[in-house]
């Protein structure tokens, strides 16, 4: 791209920017230290290296594009060049399954700070920082019913996993001195119609409180709500309200699947209630075609609106951002670039808003000018500053990127 060029654009558009209050430079700076966290899981399906190639848990991933990674170091590989191709500083959101296990089988209550020392040493070398995921899908006792089965010795299996878990995610967060993000999602549901919803629900709490007993400083718990999972319809154990209200009266974090939801609701209206009732946000950042289909995120009005919603209610600080869909469809690193720099695009979207004059217009109840100011906004020109923040980072600009997947293809993933 010709760099004048695009320093021209965005003296421009600082200018334009400049004049309804918002500095470009300044949220250029803040987009630099907003690290989104990559899901391991989609380089290579939610394989996992358990050697187990079935995926339960109500979850699934639907094509057959070549290049899948088949072991440890195609994963970290692959996350290392989508890293290449992002400006910014990012985080790396491993699962349980996705242990260093060296072949040997390593069960779900054996698993230890061990089998994760070398992403640890991983992570340190390429700047990354860790995220986790205890992992209660894909496994015989995973079940309809895991940390809520009415068999204690089922329970007290995941149980046992989940506490191992988070002092695998405190060792994490110690190591690179930033806590280590741990989502709690467990797919416990049911198929049909669900007479004792309450005793199961009853069942999660129990285990939950008895998970997070344990004192662990250098880790966060957050805790996925879900609508509804695939074999499992009519029942989520672990449902939106469900979560809301035990991270409200626990004063933990939730976390926000924008995949979640029925598909006519707006996940933003959520943010401002759970920003006054728990302490932070874990976002898993989606994209729902009809279901919870995980397609790769684009910008669309959804996610724009869920970063606008926390900007505007000053909550932005208090979310983490992670991503989470797994498109076998498509080139798998072309989908985390496609992913990341469209989350980035609508976070930069929701910075740039001049959301002290729209405030400023709201007090003096002067609507008509709120509402045009915001439509203006929409069309200020925010392609001018990611471009400049792109190319400040020195990482492609605009679709230049589109050659240097497809060179990795060649040269990489088509060997698999
Ligand atoms: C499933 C949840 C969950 C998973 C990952 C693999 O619906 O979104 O976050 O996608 O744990
Ligand atoms: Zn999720």
């Amino acid at each position: 791209m010709n760099e004048n060029l695009i320093l021209k654009a965005y003296e421009v558009a600082k200018e334009r920017y400049a004049a309804v209050g918002v500095d470009t430079d300044k949220v250029v700076e803040k987009l630099e230290k907003t690290p989104i966290s990559l899901h391991c899981w989609q380089t290579d399906d939610v394989m996992g290296f358990e050697n187990n190639d079935a995926l339960t848990g109500g979850i699934q991933t639907t094509g057959n594009y070549p290049g899948r990674a088949r072991n440890i170091d195609e994963v970290r590989a692959d996350l290392v060049f989508a890293k290449s191709l992002l400006a910014g500083n990012h985080r790396v959101n491993l699962h349980e399954i996705y242990g260093d296990f060296q072949g040997k089988k390593v069960d779900r209550d054996e698993v230890g700070v061990e089998h994760f020392q070398s992403w640890i040493d991983w992570a340190k070398d390429n700047n990354l920082k860790l995220d986790f995921n205890s992992t209660s899908f894909s496994h015989p006792k995973s079940g309809d019913l895991s940390l809520s089965n009415p068999d204690p010795a089922i329970r007290e299996f995941w149980i046992e996993h989940t506490k191992r878990c988070r002092r695998i995610a405190d060792a994490m967060g110690k190591a690179q001195g930033d806590p280590c993000i741990m989502n709690i999602w467990v797919h416990d549901g049911l198929k049909d119609l669900t007479v004792r919803r309450k005793y199961y629900r009853e069942l999660l709490t129990q285990s939950l409180d008895e998970i997070m007993k344990e004192d662990l400083p250098d880790m966060k718990a957050c805790f996925e709500a879900k609508l509804f999972g695939i074999g499992l319809e009519s029942y989520t154990v672990g449902s939106h309200d469900f979560y809301t209200a035990y991270c409200a009266t626990r004063k933990y974090i939730y976390t926000l699947d924008t995949g979640h939801y029925e598909p006519t609701e707006n996940v933003s209206d959520f943010v401002s209630t759970l920003l006054m009732y728990v302490p932070e946000l874990m976002l898993h950042v989606s994209r729902p075609v009809r279901w919870d289909s995980d397609h790769v995120t684009i910008m669309n009005d959804q996610t724009l609106d869920l970063f606008k919603e926390l900007v505007r209610n000053d909550g932005f600080d208090r979310a983490h951002i992670g991503l989470d869909y797994f498109d076998a469809s498509i080139n798998r690193i072309g989908a985390y670039v496609i992913g990341t720099r469209a989350t980035q695009k609508c976070v930069l979207q929701a910075l740039l808003e001049p959301v002290a004059k729209l405030r400023e217009y709201e007090d003096k109840g002067e609507f008509f000018q709120r509402l045009a100011l915001m439509e203006e906004a929409k069309s200020l020109p925010f392609g001018a500053v990611f471009d400049y923040f792109n190319l400040k980072n020195g990482v492609p600009v605009g679709e230049e990127f589109i050659p240097c997947i497809e060179q990795y293809e060649k040269d990489v993933t088509s060997k698999r």
